[in-house]
């Protein structure tokens, strides 16, 4: 069906109507306003280490729903209006508890889609990066043993972490909730993020139930060398 609108309004009208209302529809979408990234591949491309459905309600429900309530908080104080995520997290100590929670959740997730990549698609470490673990590891096996115990370990709700610390060492860290290596809390170790492992319920619970441990296990067959390569290489540049 096609709906004709005979205009009967005078233009100059029409245009005054449009001059007041062009602000009313940028302040809907301000500059600043932070957006939700798409996943890098389709929702099931990480079958069968994590099903189609965890991973579209965990990007389009939960991921969704930090953005959306991060721009709301962050609507209400215009001190923080002006700020990118990052100024944001450095000042973690300082925010209300609201923009805390959604900025971390919005840059948690944010990393956790691009470290992931379809089982066998994500390459291999570089030399550099895999010196970088020998070095503070001793094996590549023994990263991946330390991250997975401090993931597994972590108590209710949070993230594992690889960081690159402000020593140029790695060190494998965890964070409760949403927080992060970014911010500058008391009894967060800190540094640069080069992964972070979601082991929130949300994450793994449709598929893995309680198996927090196989839900772990399984993750590192889809880890995005690639990507983690290029963080590495960034972090250390
Ligand atoms: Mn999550």
């Amino acid at each position: 069906m096609t709906v004709r609108f005979a205009w009967s309004w005078p233009r100059p009208l029409l245009a005054s109507l449009l001059l007041l209302v062009a602000p009313l529809l940028l302040a809907a979408q301000p500059a600043w306003a932070f957006a939700l990234p798409p996943l890098p591949y389709p929702p099931d491309a990480l079958e069968p280490v994590i099903d189609a459905r965890t991973m579209g309600l965990h990007h389009d429900r939960h991921h969704a729903g930090y953005v959306k309530a991060l721009n709301a908080a962050v609507a209400a104080d215009p001190a923080l209006a002006e700020l990118s995520l990052e100024q944001l997290l450095q000042r973690a100590p300082r925010l209300p508890e609201a923009v805390r929670n959604n900025a971390g959740g919005h840059w948690n997730h944010s990393q956790f889609w691009t470290a992931m990549a379809p089982l066998g698609a994500g390459g291999s470490p570089s030399a550099e990066l895999e010196a970088a673990v020998e070095a503070s590891f001793g094996s590549l096996d023994a990263l991946r043993e330390q991250f997975s115990a401090a993931a597994a370990g972590r108590f209710g709700s949070g993230w594992a972490w690889l960081i690159l610390r402000p020593d140029g060492r790695l060190a494998v860290t965890t964070s409760p909730n949403q927080d992060n290596p970014l911010m500058p809390l008391r009894g967060q170790e800190r540094g640069t993020p080069l992964l972070g492992l979601d082991v929130w319920e949300h994450a793994y619970y449709l598929q893995y139930q309680n198996r927090r441990p196989d839900y772990i296990e399984a993750w590192w067959s889809l880890l995005n060398w690639e990507e983690l390569n290029r963080r590495y290489a960034t972090a250390t540049a």
